[in-house]
């Protein structure tokens, strides 16, 4: 079997994929949690079943609007909490095959994305509102138990558990070579052995050796040596770590940040807070500059649409990556010190500086005194000379982003700084 280290190499050098939340909660528009939240009966849930029928929903323009941003690969909800499954599952009939939409659409997102060369991750709940022997989470008790009597009403835990693994066996066998396994969520006691987890990730990896699975199940993947379960990589959800994430042995995991365009998973029809695209250039610089991958979020709406605010923060974030992507993809920390103007990306013996805050006076690099061979824009390949062994011209055109790749230059490792 493949090692941690294998299976994300790919995953590592990629470090920018799309997420997509997209479900029968984007009619109502307010959010992914909405049911839960909102304590929806089924009666009025229903009726978004019975309506949706996702009639703009073309994944080759989502995998175009992805591939021209800059996105290496893509997760998409294929069920979400309310237990709605975009595929044609034969274990359920609350699936969009049933819909007026009446397809498929995990298999026409897997090969719209593909066919654009775009890796395929699917994302899938643990956690299901709809199914008869899930219990619910915390005091967002199982919707359809907010009586007294269906809250009383036996389950049996173990047939919910058969039916998320075959879900997964599903997943895993009818689209082909699929990427990414996203699970979500473990909390509270409900974790690790309680979703039988080793038995579903042995079976994951029976069919899909090289998949690489999110750490949602449980377990401490910074362990010394983390259980089957543990995961290849750590998830933290609109945070970025201070320090990136290492092993109790202070060794890097793999880790990958996801993050809300605006401030919802779900569409949410007036949540206009849509970061800029610098913030997203700057949260991307940010997590590879810590050994990273960011996950950014977008929202398809009722009828399958990206919505205009979206595509043209992606189209610039993609304007900057097709100039400035050498300082991404492949990239990860540097031992150097944090610099005070910005961050520094490193890949090989290139050293990307990332100068956000040009100050007063030459740009000063701490620690590279007769380190710098040759210094380059990236955005024009524009020389930078550098005057002195260590410190760069004074540069009126550097602006936010521009970058200075300092070729060559033996960078200092942990004994010289
Ligand atoms: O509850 C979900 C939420 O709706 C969303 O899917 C995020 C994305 O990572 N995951 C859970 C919250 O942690």
């Amino acid at each position: 079997m493949s090692t941690r280290e294998e299976r994300t190499r790919w995953f590592r050098r990629d470090r920018f994929g799309m997420f997509i939340h997209w479900g029968l909660y984007s009619i109502p528009a307010r959010g992914e949690w909405i049911r839960g939240n909102e304590r929806m009966s089924w009666e009025q849930y229903k009726t978004y079943f019975d309506e949706f029928d996702a009639s703009r929903y073309n994944p080759r323009e989502w995998a175009k609007a992805a591939k021209a941003a800059g996105q290496k690969y893509a997760v998409l909800t294929t069920k979400h909490h309310d237990g709605f499954c975009l595929f044609d599952s034969k274990l359920t009939d609350f699936k969009a095959t049933n819909t007026p939409a009446g397809r498929d659409l995990v298999r026409e997102y897997v090969e719209a994305f593909r066919e654009e060369g775009i890796a395929v991750g699917l994302y899938y709940s643990i956690i299901d509102w709809h199914h008869d022997d899930y219990p619910g989470y915390g005091d967002k008790a199982h919707p359809d138990r907010d009586n007294e009597a269906a809250k009383n009403k036996p389950i049996d835990f173990d047939r919910y558990l058969t039916y998320m693994h075959g879900q997964v066996k599903e997943l895993l066998t009818n689209y082909g070579k699929i990427d990414i396994m996203w699970f979500d969520f473990s909390y509270d006691d409900m974790t690790g052995e309680k979703w039988k987890a080793t038995e579903l990730v042995r079976m994951i990896r029976s069919i899909q050796p090289d998949i690489i699975i999110d750490n949602r199940l449980g377990g401490n993947i910074r362990a010394a040596e983390p259980v089957e379960y543990a995961g290849d990589f750590f998830s933290p959800e609109q945070i970025i770590p201070p320090g990136g994430i290492v092993d109790v042995n202070g060794k890097p995991v793999p880790w990958e940040a996801c993050i809300t365009l605006n401030d919802h998973w779900g569409y949410h029809s007036t949540d206009n807070n849509y970061k800029s695209a610098q913030q997203v250039v700057r949260t991307l610089v940010e997590c590879v500059s810590k050994n990273g991958n960011l996950l950014l979020n977008v929202a398809p709406d009722a009828k399958g649409e990206i919505n205009r605010q979206t595509l043209d923060v992606l189209h610039e974030v993609g304007e900057w990556l097709r100039l400035n992507g050498d300082s991404i993809y492949g990239c990860g920390a540097s031992a150097l010190p944090k610099p005070e103007w910005g961050r520094y990306t490193q890949n090989g013996d290139k050293l990307y500086a990332h100068v956000y805050d040009r100050g007063i006076g030459p740009i000063y690099f701490e620690g590279l005194k007769g380190k710098i061979k040759k210094a380059r824009l990236l955005r024009d390949g524009t020389e930078l000379k550098v005057e002195t062994p260590w410190m760069a011209e004074e540069y009126s055109d550097i602006e936010n982003g521009a970058f200075i790749t300092l070729a060559g230059a033996r960078l200092p490792d942990e004994k010289d700084t």
